[in-house]
């Protein structure tokens, strides 16, 4: 067992990783899915050799210089200073290899920002503690949704046992064709977030007021997971991003579902009965963690619910109505569509 973790942790080296590999190594790069992914390992290999070239150089000198030349040997210590060829030696040299290293590194940084002829573009808003995704253009433009942790609230407070995907699970995952440009715009509604999928080499940081952007092309199909990482909050840790990379045909028949939700978007009148129980599932997911199951809050920061004047008041100050023994006029999902416009 131990030694098979060394030999995975040594698979994992840079220049030394095998194909396939990388499942069993969680502190290295997750495998690629697409070039950019591809040419961010390869600046990562080529340099970190580098740097131990010149570490192994650098202190093997040294010590080879203090252990040589050591008192107990009587060595008598050379005195000079101001030798024109070593300051342009050790001036040169450094910046020959600074540019050796930009060079390359440039180029990638380039391609990384050039969103232009996207295929389709994503807006993507981070929210304490969710993401939202609006398609904004090309193929499933005008869908929208916010996807929000899956992981069960039991398994985060350790009272059942945790699954395959604790807390890199989303519902719903954001879903994307394969082989397309994808232009991610990022943005934020409160705090400073960040949006990353490793396997796409696609990181950019989500500021509210601001307007950042990222592009990928997924090469697979499959799904691809990772969190949130900028420190945002109590919930940071809680917030994942998980895109599922389709086929073509795939995602023309998910933009075709999405569409027709959106289309149902209930303009139905609900039962009283089941606007409760999906109101239950919305509240489970978003606002459980601040106002508590039992709708008591953790006042001041997070005011009660049940009791609430604003719970039961006028329609627009609250939807959450008939809870915690709260009587109150129900909300359609038609009225709440009807005042956003
Ligand atoms: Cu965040």
């Amino acid at each position: 067992m131990r030694g098979k973790r060394v030999v995975a942790a040594l698979a994992g080296l840079p220049g030394l990783a095998a194909p396939g590999a990388a499942h069993a190594i969680a502190w290295y790069f997750q495998t690629p899915a697409s070039d950019m992914a591809r040419d961010i390992g390869r600046l990562h290999q080529v340099i970190m050799w580098l740097i131990i070239v010149i570490f192994v150089g650098v202190f093997g000198f040294m010590f080879y210089a203090c252990y040589a030349h050591r008192k107990s040997k009587r060595h008598k210590a050379e005195q000079f200073h101001e030798n024109t060829t070593v300051e342009i030696i050790w001036t040169v040299i450094p910046a020959l290899i600074l540019i050796a290293i930009v060079w390359p590194v440039t180029k990638v940084v380039i391609a990384q920002k050039d969103t232009s002829a996207a295929d389709i573009t994503v807006k993507v808003t981070g929210y304490q503690w969710k993401w939202g995704y609006d398609y904004i253009k090309g193929e499933g433009k005008g869908i929208h949704f916010v996807s929000t942790l899956a992981t069960p609230r039991d398994q985060i407070e350790g009272r059942a046992p945790k699954g395959e995907h604790y807390r890199l699970e989303v519902d719903p995952d954001m879903v994307v064709p394969i082989g397309k440009k994808i232009r991610v715009i990022t943005t934020a509604a409160d705090v400073v977030h960040s949006w990353w999928v490793p396997a796409f080499g696609a990181k950019q940081d989500a500021i509210p007021g601001l307007r950042r952007d990222l592009w990928f092309r997924a090469e697979r199909t499959g799904t691809f997971r990772s969190q949130c990482v900028e420190l945002c909050g109590k919930e940071h840790g809680f917030m994942p991003i998980v895109v599922r990379v389709v086929s073509a045909e795939d995602y023309s028949r998910w933009v075709g579902e999405q569409k027709a939700r959106l289309a149902k978007a209930d303009t139905r009148s609900i039962p009283a009965q089941e606007l409760v129980s999906r109101g239950e599932k919305v509240y489970a997911a978003n606002c459980v963690t601040c106002h508590q199951p039992t709708g008591k809050g953790a006042p001041p920061a997070f005011p009660p619910l049940a009791g609430s004047k604003v719970t039961t008041g006028p329609q627009e100050g609250q939807i959450t109505r008939n809870s915690w023994g709260n009587k109150a006029s129900d909300v359609q999902p038609a009225e709440v569509k009807a005042r956003r416009k």
